[in-house]
């Protein structure tokens, strides 16, 4: 209510109502006699859309005429989930929608349901993206997202005979939150080859010429802000064929297919979002998606800064570009290229702006995840920019020789072109010459980037160009919008949900609530009403009835051998196995625990395929037998995204974030489960540090082995002598090999793995401790008073997970913007 004075919104329920109407009527054409869901669902959103626009135009003609500096983030993921809600409660009018919807004869949460998630994206990074969009348009940053548009976003996941089935996602159908804009074309080249030029005065001048031509449809999504009018724009890039629908000769001659075929070629680029997380596979579509949505990305920011008539040398003034990871490094590149090429600068004064616009952003360790090309490829797509390339690495290398003179081995180590067979461009190393600041996203990820893979960098620039900014989540979607009577019991405390929810560390008001029995009798009830939610969806969608009372132990994230699902298989058969051996009696006071799953694998993993088949084995066959009851369920939830994890988290009481030390860069979905009331069972990685130096480590149970020990555990493995599995995890393997959970051969990979191929990710090493630690929490939760302390002394201290502190941090630090405030904005 507070904010109808602020933003354009519906004068009450019934105004919305009419609207609703209205565009059931008109804009879908139906009567509102035979309004499904489905269409409910349109003219709500097409309503709510109305009032989005009109404050999306005022914020970008606020920002054009304030004339002040921009940050753009250029993410190839956007994992954005559903607008709808999102936007109701953004703009404060979820309740006003909820009564009008009502009078209408529906409720507001089925018609939220009809909304198929934005899925452009693979898992955190993706995520984090669409988390930042948040923060940044509710703190009044100006600010823009560029990513594509792809036709089909991460697959649709099915589980068909406890098998992971890839199907398509075609999410367009029907999407009222994007407007494209059929006059914000850029045209761009690919291929081709390049000559030089010489002018009266000596100066050589490059000319890319010939090659194809592939243009570049703009689509905008708005993204409101909370409590803010400030409505910001998210530019995606879908490319289509750049001259006309057809080749017309081709047609007029009869050859019909092939002049379809052109264009379908160019919708190619932007038709799919590569579903690998965390590897490289270096195909040339991929490249050709990169530079195709870095090209336009820069045309535009650059079109927009020749507006303002400046110098150049102002740019970096004007204009901040976050890449996040190396996927847009091409637009270090493009940018010189622009500037030499095209506007005629001097190579020094051009590649100073270039280093003072970017940031780079590193999301990974993992040296399989690190992008490479081969200079092959890039010739042949790419002539010019493999030139600009050579002649940055030749500058950069010159200027390392200075202070490393005779050092060949340092030049060899750093060069952006790796002399081997084929030669490749390294991308990390490009975003590190073409940046001037570089950013790990935890305390522990920027150490590591600072002392292993960017160490001849540090050595090089100095401590200063390498930085943390540990990650954050938006209190909007992962609270407000997930758990709200959560959100509304903490509201009560901490100022009412306008102020802790923009201010996150107002949360620390709900520790003084700590003893209260009646606040802590409506905690839990909040976490079993959740609970009791995902229990009714897993009896709706696997058939199986799980007690809400159980301990609820979930881990959901892409599945990769790193994050050690199979680790956590291993240890629900190891507890299977346990209750198996025990009398009746025993099994009765064992705690009742639920292990949920959920996970995309990339379609050509093949381990990370066996996990998933072996936890839906183990379910298959620990659900179904009568000796374990409810002491023990297994649940594999299919096609886990960002809608469903909105349901999950919020019915965690354990979330399990176990990856081998040193592997996890951050971790976000950590921060979203401890800020819904759950704890953690987890290693020392990645942000599990932070958030129990925040928390307090009496709050979480933490286990294993430290990074700093990780090289010397793997070099055991592999050199010292034979290599020592765990009894517990011997027997285990041996259920496996016995066929209790059928066929042995199918899981043989994850054995070998673990016991002869030299268990990379340690899970031998951190087995015992895991087990004891999960028997430490099965104690824990026995005694509910002690677990309801932890959990709401944990929620009152996670207010530096917020991504608002994350993306004022980048402004202060990398991007030297200020929020540029509407007039009536709180
Ligand atoms: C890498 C690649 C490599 C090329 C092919 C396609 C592809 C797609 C995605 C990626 C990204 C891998 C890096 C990544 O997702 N890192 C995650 O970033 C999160 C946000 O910072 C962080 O919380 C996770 O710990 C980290 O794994």
């Amino acid at each position: 209510a507070w904010l109808k004075h602020q933003i354009t919104g519906f004068e009450d329920k019934d105004d919305f109502e009419k609207q609703v109407v209205r565009h059931v009527e008109t804009t879908l054409a139906r009567s509102m006699f035979n309004c499904d869901e489905t269409a409910a669902y349109a003219a709500t959103s097409l309503a709510f859309r109305d009032r989005l626009v009109i404050e999306w135009n005022r914020t970008q003609q606020r920002q054009t005429f304030a004339d002040s500096k921009r940050v753009y983030y250029l993410s190839l993921e956007f994992l954005m989930g559903r607008a709808l809600d999102n936007a109701m409660l953004n703009i404060g009018l979820k309740d006003v929608a909820q009564s009008g919807l009502s009078d209408l004869g529906f409720r507001v949460e089925d018609i939220i349901q009809q909304e198929h998630d934005a899925a452009l994206g693979n898992g955190g990074l993706g995520r984090l993206a669409a988390c930042f969009l948040d923060s940044l348009a509710s703190l009044n940053y100006p600010a823009w997202g560029y990513g594509l548009r792809y036709r089909y976003g991460i697959f649709k996941q099915e589980i068909i005979d406890g098998y992971q089935v890839e199907v398509p996602d075609y999410w367009l159908d029907f999407n009222p939150w994007e407007f494209p804009r059929h006059d914000v074309t850029v045209d761009i080249q690919f291929y081709g080859s390049v000559n030089k030029t010489t002018d009266d005065t000596g100066k050589i001048t490059a000319h890319w010429e010939g090659g194809d031509t592939v243009r570049a449809v703009a689509y905008d999504v708005p993204i409101p802000g909370f409590a803010t009018p400030s409505t910001n724009n998210l530019r995606l890039w879908s490319s289509k064929a750049a001259s006309g629908e057809f080749d017309f000769q081709k047609f007029n001659n009869g050859d019909y297919e092939s002049s379809v075929g052109d264009q379908q070629r160019a919708e190619t680029i932007s038709a799919v979002l590569y579903p690998n997380d965390n590897l490289d596979r270096g195909k040339e579509l991929r490249l050709k998606q990169q530079y195709f949505w870095v090209a336009a990305s820069l045309y535009d920011i650059v079109r927009r800064f020749k507006k303002t008539k400046r110098a150049w040398r102002e740019f970096p003034d004007q204009v901040a570009i976050q890449l996040n990871d190396t996927h847009p490094t091409l637009a270090i590149v493009e940018l010189q290229r622009i500037l030499i090429d095209l506007e005629g600068l001097d190579w020094d004064d051009a590649w100073s702006i270039v280093q003072k616009t970017f940031g780079y952003t590193n999301h990974t360790v993992l040296p399989e995840a690190l992008e490479k090309w081969s200079v092959g490829l890039f010739q042949h797509l790419l002539p010019r920019h493999l030139q600009i390339i050579y002649d940055i690495n030749m500058y950069f290398l010159q200027f390392v020789e200075r202070s490393f003179p005779q050092d060949r081995d340092m030049l060899r180590r750093v060069s952006i072109i790796e002399e081997s067979q084929p030669k490749m461009v390294r991308m990390a190393y490009l975003a590190i010459v073409g940046s001037h600041k570089v950013n790990g996203v935890a305390e522990l990820h920027s150490d590591l980037i600072r002392t292993t893979i960017f160490k001849d960098f540090v050595a090089i620039y100095g401590p200063d160009k390498f930085v943390n900014v540990t990650n954050g989540i938006t209190p909007r979607r992962w609270l407000h919008q997930a758990n709200p009577g959560l959100s509304d019991l903490i509201a009560s405390k901490a100022g009412g949900s306008e102020h802790f929810l923009k201010d996150l560390t107002l949360l620390n008001k709900i520790e003084l609530s700590v003893d209260d029995p009646a606040f802590r009798k409506e905690w839990a009830a909040i976490k079993l009403a959740n609970k009791t939610r995902l229990a009714d969806y897993i009896k709706a969608t696997t058939g199986v009835e799980v007690s809400p009372k159980a301990l609820f132990d979930v881990q959901v994230k892409r599945i990769h051998e790193y994050k050690r699902q199979q680790m956590n298989i291993f240890g629900v058969i190891h507890r299977y196995l346990t209750l198996k051996a025990q009398t009746p009696a025993e099994r009765k006071k064992a705690q009742p625990r639920v292990n949920i799953f959920g996970g995309k694998a990339a379609p050509g993993y093949w381990m990370a395929k066996q996990i998933i088949h072996l936890i839906n084995s183990v379910g298959a066959v620990v659900n179904n037998d009568p000796d374990i009851g409810d002491a023990l369920k297994v649940i594999f939830l299919e096609d886990y995204n960002v809608s469903k994890a909105e349901m999950i988290i919020p019915a965690s009481d354990l979330s399990e974030h176990i990856s081998t030390a040193g592997t996890e860069a951050s971790g976000t979905s950590n921060m979203k489960f401890v800020l819904n009331g759950g704890l953690i069972i987890g290693t020392c990685d990645g942000a599990n540090i932070e958030i129990t130096r925040e928390i307090g480590e009496e709050n979480i149970f933490l286990f294993g082995n430290l990074a700093e020990d990780v090289d010397d555990l793997r070099h055991n493995h592999t050199y010292g002598g034979d290599h020592k599995v765990d009894a517990s995890l011997q027997k285990v393997f041996a259920a496996i090999e016995s066929g209790t959970f059928g066929s042995a051969q199918d899981f043989s990979g994850m054995i070998t793995a673990v016991r002869d191929h030299g268990d990379f990710y340690l899970v031998s090493d951190d087995f015992h401790s895991y087990l004891e630690t999960q028997d430490l929490v099965d104690k824990v939760y026995a005694d509910q008073e002690t677990w309801v302390t932890k959990c709401i002394t944990s929620v009152a201290r996670m207010g530096f997970f917020s991504s608002d502190r994350c993306i004022n941090e980048y402004a202060e630090e990398i991007w030297n913007i200020e929020p540029l405030k509407p007039e009536s904005a709180a």
